[in-house]
């Protein structure tokens, strides 16, 4: 991988760019982020380091003004991309056509250019409550469909994602570092297999600053206890830091998070760096997982290694 990432989020005005990258961000009470979004004037730059990546996102405001101001500066805008982030509105229909048209308009400058840029498409909105929608179901497919067909020399990922349902948000970060990595799948996959083999609720692998690498959860997880079950695991995570600084002997890997759930936290070194496994699970399973979890340390570690 390069260093250094570009990522463009494009999409028109109003299909919840912004709302997207505020809830990755702030994960937490980012409801609250979310009622406060005004929309992009231009361009909102945003930098963050992921495993020693410079990742620099361009959430680019789709208002009919600031779009005709990139497609008449294409150069200043679209040079140099490594991914774009597309998000369609599934709930505004009226507008696929315009939609699909400053899409297109994007991707024949990557042709032109000779850019092979990965793409993902989001089709946005899709709340909860529209997922057996048959009528939003339909309109996905035949967008879906129609923009497989017209572009068949692109890389292109197709994904359903909604605020109210972070887990969509995850994938949709999975996705994308897919296309960078595909040991991020790997990983994401050895997670999903150990969460049964260990019968746990969730695995989290975490940097030493709290930001999530991968994570996994049971089905029975749903977006309004992620939020909760993922503050816990923070807190927990930084009374652990806290004691190891101060080099304080007690034992603090496990703490007890709600009834009878347990937080596990272990550390381990890869390439010179911290990182910390995080397991949610049932007192009962406590004996099961220490018996079972040096396995799973190896074959995380193996992972790992490959893309530090
Ligand atoms: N129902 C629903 N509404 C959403 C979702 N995501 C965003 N919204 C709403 O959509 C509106 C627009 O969101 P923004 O994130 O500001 O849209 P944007 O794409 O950044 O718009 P510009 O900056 O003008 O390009 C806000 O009122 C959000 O609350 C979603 O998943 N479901
Ligand atoms: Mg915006």
């Amino acid at each position: 991988m390069d260093d250094s990432i570009k990522i463009i989020i494009s999409g028109l005005d109003y299909a919840g760019k912004t709302s997207i990258l505020t809830a990755l961000d702030k994960k937490f009470d980012f409801s609250k982020y979310i009622a406060e979004l005004k929309p992009t004037i231009k361009v909102e730059y945003h930098k963050t380091s992921f495993l020693g990546l410079q990742v620099y996102t361009w959430d680019m405001g789709g208002q009919e003004k600031y779009r005709e101001l990139y497609k008449n500066n294409q150069d200043v805008y679209f040079a140099d991309t490594n991914l774009l982030l597309y998000i369609i509105d599934i709930l505004d229909e009226n507008r696929f056509e315009t939609s699909l048209d400053y899409l297109d308009n994007i991707l024949t400058y990557f042709k032109e250019n000779d850019m092979d840029v990965p793409l993902i498409v989001s089709f946005h909105k899709f709340d909860p409550e529209k997922r057996g929608d048959e009528v939003i179901n339909g309109r996905i497919n035949k967008l879906r469909e129609s923009i497989f067909d017209k572009y068949p020399t692109f890389k292109i990922l197709f994904q359903q994602t909604s605020i109210f349902d972070i887990i969509s948000i995850i994938q949709l970060i999975s996705y994308a570092l897919s296309v960078f990595d595909d040991k991020f799948f790997d990983l994401s996959h050895l997670l999903e297999s150990y969460l049964k083999t260990l019968n746990c609720s969730s695995l989290i692998i975490f940097d030493e600053n709290g930001i999530i690498i991968s994570e996994f959860y049971a089905d029975e997880i749903g977006p309004d206890s992620y939020i909760v079950l993922l503050e816990s695991i923070k807190e927990h995570l930084y009374l652990l830091k806290r004691m190891q600084e101060e080099r304080y002997e007690s034992n603090y890997n496990f703490t007890s998070i709600e009834n009878s759930l347990l937080s596990y936290l272990h550390k381990i070194e890869i390439g010179g760096e911290s990182f910390y496994i995080s397991v949610l699970i049932e007192e009962s399973e406590k004996e099961s997982l220490l018996h079972k979890f040096s396995d799973f340390i190896i074959d995380v570690s193996k992972i790992m290694n490959t893309l530090m």
